[in-house]
């Protein structure tokens, strides 16, 4: 898909800040900040949450691209601070730290491997500071910034977790006042029995020294029928949602609808039938999670993630040191026991990047209310 807007995020774990800059943003749209603080405060809850989260109270600062809160076509910098990083400033400074103390036990799981076989380094913090998901508190700001313009277009994205280790929701009918029921519900699951027996699954990990993952599924309602496309395989809408998604630390897998489910069903059972309504098109199914020929259908937009088990355990597992080739256990650090609803949060404000982008390549991309009409009168 055209990327007309694009971000970089910056920013390791435990020092100063982390950044995001935003490019391509049409000139013209009022951003509203409260709501930005809202969806990073959103992304710090869930039960299982680590002592970190103690210490963070993430609230964005604007530091280029919008005048009176009115959105410039310049570029967006945000920047979130680290709190913590006062705790890590003699080892974390960007220009004069204490570097001597190095960690030299490589987590399995985590990319403090790879990292160091990447670029030679001789210190595994170099790599786990910035492979660290506290960089998804920037990432969830041009997703933030993103939705925000969905919303003039009324376009609404939600998340909820429907699998935790061994526990999963029944099936149940979802619809968007189902869906709001995530909010108050600290694992973000809206089946109260399954939610209840989540959180004793984190408590008997968290007691075992042991981390857990699971499955959350992003719900988008209002996108019209024929975003992205059919014609190149990298202007599909689906193949730029996976990236999103799959671009976020330890996300194992991305799936639409019924996702590898589907493998199940005889085509006659699966393909979404058309039902006429008095001249609308209609569908009594959504196997395919809104997406067809790798664009929208005008259906909900159905999307499943697939977390894996924070790789930092309590109960350390088997490692070396990359030094003395000796076997130890594993190095430890304060950790989540499990992130699932914080990911949740943070790939259902993502995904409004591409979603954003395959509407303005299709309907323009200089002046927002040029391009809300263009899209009104579609
Ligand atoms: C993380 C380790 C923990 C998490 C962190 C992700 O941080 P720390 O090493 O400081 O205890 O709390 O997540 C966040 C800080 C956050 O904001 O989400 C990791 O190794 O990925």
């Amino acid at each position: 898909m055209e990327n007309l807007i694009t971000y970089l995020t910056g920013g390791e774990s435990h020092g100063p800040a982390m950044t995001a800059v935003i490019k391509g943003l049409p000139a013209g749209f009022r951003l509203d900040i409260d709501q930005l603080n809202y969806q990073l405060w959103r992304r710090q809850q869930g039960y299982g949450r680590g002592g970190r989260m103690k210490i963070e109270q993430d609230t964005v600062a604007v530091l280029s691209g919008l005048r009176n809160s009115m959105t410039l076509a310049s570029p967006l910098t945000l920047m979130v601070q680290n709190k913590d990083f006062r705790n890590w400033q003699h080892t974390m400074d960007p220009v004069e730290a204490d570097t001597s103390e190095k960690i030299k036990i490589p987590r399995p799981g985590h990319a403090d491997y790879p990292g160091i076989m990447k670029y030679g380094f001789d210190d595994i913090r170099n790599v786990l500071e910035r492979a660290s998901a506290r960089e998804t508190a920037a990432r969830i700001l041009p997703g933030a910034v993103c939705r925000q313009f969905l919303a003039d277009l009324d376009i609404r994205l939600y998340s909820h977790v429907i699998q935790l280790g061994p526990v999963k929701i029944p099936s149940i009918e979802i619809n968007e006042e189902e869906l709001k029921k995530a909010e108050t519900s600290d694992v973000r699951c809206i089946h109260g029995k399954s939610a209840e027996a989540m959180r004793k699954e984190i408590d008997k990990v968290k007691k075992a020294g042991d981390s857990i993952g699971g499955i959350f599924q992003i719900i988008a309602y209002g996108l019209p029928a024929g975003l992205g496309s059919y014609v190149h395989w990298d202007n599909k809408l689906s193949t730029a949602l996976s990236a999103e998604i799959m671009g976020m630390q330890a996300i194992k897998g991305v799936s639409f609808g019924d996702g590898f489910d589907s493998a199940a069903f005889r085509g006659s059972e699966y393909h979404d039938e058309f039902k006429l309504n008095k001249g609308s098109v209609e569908r009594s199914t959504n196997h395919a999670g809104g997406l067809e020929g790798g664009m929208s259908n005008g259906q909900e937009l159905i999307i499943n993630a697939v977390m894996k088990p924070i790789p930092t355990l309590v109960k350390a597992l088997d490692s070396f040191h990359i030094d003395n080739m000796t076997k130890e256990a594993a190095h430890k650090e304060r950790s989540d026991t499990c992130a699932l609803p914080a990911a949740a949060v943070v790939a259902e404000n993502i995904i409004a990047v591409p979603i954003l982008n395959a509407i303005l390549s299709r309907f323009g991309s200089d002046v927002w209310d040029q391009i809300k009409k263009r899209y009104r009168e579609d």
